[in-house]
């Protein structure tokens, strides 16, 4: 039997009763129970299996579809994953939804606390991780054949809990209970090499002789299409220490801890997902993570070609590696180590293979998240790859010298190597120099990596530059979310065809006349509100759901409702419209200065709840541990979306899409895709303050900035950051109000009366329910471009010069 054509398979039922006799077989033979004595974990793992059965179906005629066209693939390598939780997402893709739930009914199983035992994966930190998510959703919804590579991390992103106010951390055993949703493929290990030296042959090739083998277990998930028989995959790579790790002379004279030494030490790569964000780390371990990932997947990328094709010439034509930031970066001297070194290929030919093979995403602005290593610890642990950065260094400034003679300024800043204060390697620069294309996640974004951080080699390489905006899966983020949201576009628009193709939403343009379905547009929003149950469903929600970091600004909200605050004590008797702000995100476990943030939000928050002269109007909520499951709870209830990140700091954003997507109204900067978000929702439906880039830029660098001189002017900013400093709130967030008072890096004290004042804005178009309610809908009706489907057709046509290919029956 050929096994590739799928042929041999039996198509599973589509009905209950089919469902059912299936759950009985999966429950006896794979979980290898009884229905008498299973818990709810065995009915739990054994309707994970029976629905995966028939995602794994469409795996087999995904991949016989696949092999046969022997097409262009996308290789998205990630350092971060964050695929949310999968059982539901895989009942309604696998079109198992309604059944699976009449079949437990069936078997006297209560649906809701058996899906209540799915986990959520959680590798990886925060947008850019999501983002990864949301791009393979996409591919697999427009047919496009793509594998993303990953880590499998034994702990995720540390659960998030408080100890009197205070972000305290814990792991995140996340398959503690087992996996479901995986497949190991033991039989496409890897061998990864570390530290060593090199010495050249008898030929004159490179050899690398290792100082270190550790094994890459690989195993996959199943990333399915939305209304496709399309699944791909993401293959997540684990470390194990070799067999030779394993010390049996030392184990047979009783160190047993001993002799497992350097299989703990190997199996430490994947142990943990660094909880930085948007910060760089320079640690050694985290190197070797980045070096694991690149090595196991160009192995894997390279058998995968094999399987159809011989000719290297050919690579770059079946195959491109989209580098998800520059933590996979090492995968371009890798490669060039493979083709020279293993293959024999020559510089010029492997350099022009490798090149027309990558493209780059960056996602940020912030230096101080580029990354770069020790040249020391770079050559220590990965000692051929220097002398291929030494090489490909060489040769590009060559170029750089020819185009631009005797401009060594230029040469200094765009070398690959940093040589002050210390001599180290640039990931960014290698990483454009290594690929054909580079691109931003926002237009801002995109045009401010031209002009300011990767400048000049915008100036060498105009072309290589472009932007794609990022998107959302609307799979995830509203029909997965917002069920009776979603049902009621269904209704208004007659058909659920928008969830494949968002700009089907413009048609609710024209119910926002539709009295009946305003209406229910409300209690839809209502309802969602008591679903999450955090504070008053009348009351505005206000919703700032990001990770903590100060050029985010949850300081400037602070600020907002410490204002508010001091209002209500002012004048008890006014009346105010009630005001649920709600914060939910992480900090990083190091980034001392946003866990004092988080800290003065719980004060603030206390201290309100504690006062009943203000709480009637204002509360404050700050639910532990926001992921992509509260994410998913939170967003259908907001009614307000902060984006108030300083202007030119957020690269893009996703929240924000997220967001207006469900209804909420933005108040927002001009920075990253909030831009875009207000261009297409329109003014009238946003709120903007704030200064904007090239106001920042000046007020930042032209030196002249003093926040005391606001604190100074404004009495209202005065009174907040003194009730701080005087310890009103349980005496907490001194040192946060002596930040914004020193240095203010992030220009908080600049924007806080645009803030505010915006703020009454938002109280006044707020009170006026049936302008907020038209704004709401059009915020819907008018965010279809921000569907990760768009995203991913613009990395297509633009970037990857790849094509659908179809999974029939
Ligand atoms: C950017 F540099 C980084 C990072 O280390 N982690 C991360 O999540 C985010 N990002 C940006 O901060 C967002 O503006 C952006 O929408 C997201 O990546 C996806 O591009």
């Amino acid at each position: 039997m050929d096994v590739r054509n799928g042929m041999g398979l039996r198509p599973l039922g589509t009905s209950a009763a089919e469902f059912e006799q299936d759950l009985l077989s999966n429950l006896y033979y794979r979980r290898g129970t009884t229905v008498e004595s299973a818990s709810t974990q065995d009915a739990y793992e054994t309707l994970a299996l029976t629905v995966r059965d028939r995602l794994a179906e469409r795996r087999v005629r995904t991949a016989a579809a696949h092999y046969a066209a022997n097409p262009r693939w996308v290789y998205y390598l990630s350092a971060e994953y964050l695929l949310g939780k999968q059982l539901e997402q895989n009942m309604l893709y696998s079109g198992t939804d309604r059944i699976a739930r009449v079949a437990m009914k069936q078997l006297g199983l209560d649906p809701d606390e058996v899906e209540g035992l799915d986990i959520e994966p959680g590798l990886g930190n925060g947008g850019l991780g999501r983002l990864a998510a949301c791009l393979l959703d996409a591919m697999a919804t427009l047919d496009i054949p793509a594998v993303g590579y990953g880590i499998r991390y034994d702990l995720g992103i540390f659960k998030q809990a408080f100890k009197d106010g205070a972000q305290v951390e814990k792991p995140d055993d996340w398959t503690y209970q087992g996996n479901p949703w995986e497949f190991p493929a033991p039989d496409d290990q890897q061998t990864v090499f570390f530290y060593g030296h090199t010495e050249r042959d008898e030929n004159g090739r490179t050899q690398w002789i290792p100082g270190e083998i550790v094994l890459g277990e690989p195993s996959h998930m199943l990333v399915p299409g939305h209304g496709t028989d399309t699944v791909n995959i993401v293959r997540l790579w684990r470390a194990r220490g070799s067999e030779s790790s394993f010390d049996l002379s030392r184990f047979s004279a009783g160190q047993y801890a001993e002799a497992v030494d350097e299989a703990v030490h190997a199996e430490n790569i994947s142990k943990v997902l660094y909880p930085d964000d948007s910060t760089e780390l320079g640690r050694e371990l985290r190197l070797k993570q980045q070096y694991f990932l690149v090595s196991c997947s160009l192995r894997d990328i390279i058998r995968r070609f094999r399987l159809r094709n011989t000719d290297w010439a050919e690579f770059p034509k079946k195959t491109v590696i989209q580098l998800n930031d520059t933590h996979p970066t090492l995968a371009i001297p890798e490669l060039m180590r493979l083709l020279v070194d293993e293959e024999g290929l020559g510089w010029d030919l492997a350099w022009a293979l490798t090149k027309q093979t990558f493209a780059y995403t960056c996602h940020t602005l912030l230096p101080e998240a580029l990354e770069t290593w020790p040249v020391h610890m770079f050559e220590r642990l990965l000692p051929r790859h220097l002398e291929i950065v030494y090489e490909i260094n060489e040769r590009f400034l060559a170029e750089v010298r020819d185009r631009f003679p005797g401009d060594v300024d230029r040469l200094r800043r765009m070398s690959i190597i940093q040589e002050e204060p210390e001599r180290r390697v640039r990931m960014a620069n290698l990483a454009v120099v290594g690929t054909q294309a580079v691109n931003g996640v926002a237009e801002l974004h995109s045009q401010l990596l031209a002009e300011t951080t990767l400048r000049d080699f915008a100036d060498l390489w105009p072309t290589k530059f472009h932007n794609v905006t990022n998107g959302i899966s609307p799979r995830r983020f509203i029909k997965l979310a917002n069920p009776t949201l979603s049902s009621l576009i269904t209704e208004g628009l007659g058909s659920d065809a928008w969830i494949n193709d968002l700009d089907q939403l413009t048609g609710l343009e024209r119910l926002t006349g539709d009295a009946a379905f305003r209406e229910k547009w409300r209690a839809v929003k209502r309802a969602n509100k008591v679903r999450l149950g955090l504070g008053d469903p009348d009351s505005l929600t206000d919703v700032m759901i990001k990770r903590f970091h100060e050029y985010k600004r949850q300081q400037l909200n602070l600020l907002h409702i410490i204002t508010l605050y001091q209002r209500i004590k002012a004048s008890p008797g006014r009346a105010y419209a009630p005001r649920t702000v709600l914060f939910a995100g992480k900090a990083a476990p190091a980034y001392h200065a946003a866990k004092h943030i988080i800290r003065l939000i719980n004060a603030v928050a206390a201290v309100i709840d504690a006062d009943p002269a203000v709480s009637p109007y204002l509360k404050v909520v700050f639910p532990p541990n926001y992921n992509v499951t509260l994410g998913s709870l939170i967003i259908p209830a907001a009614d307000l979306s902060e984006q108030i990140s300083l202007a030119g700091k957020e690269a893009s954003g996703t929240g924000n899409m997220k967001l207006a997507l469900n209804g909420a109204l933005t108040i927002g900067t001009l920075d990253g895709a909030n831009i875009e978000i207000r261009d297409r929702v329109g003014a009238d439906n946003f709120f903007l303050f704030g200064l904007d880039t090239p106001a920042a830029l000046e007020l930042r660098h032209g030196g002249a900035y003093q926040p005391r001189a606001f604190y100074e002017q404004d009495e209202e900013l005065r009174s907040a950051l003194d009730a701080i400093l005087d310890g009103k709130f349980l005496g907490v967030g001194r040192e946060v109000a002596e930040s914004l008072l020193g240095r203010d890096e992030y220009l908080t004290l600049a924007d806080y009366r645009s803030y505010i004042d915006c703020q009454e804005q938002v109280e006044k178009a707020w009170a006026d329910t049936e302008q907020w309610t038209t704004s709401s809908i059009l915020n819907t009706a008018r965010s279809g471009f921000f569907s990760a489907d768009r995203t991913v057709r613009d990395y297509a046509a633009g970037i990857w010069h790849v094509s659908p290919v179809q999974v029939t029956r």
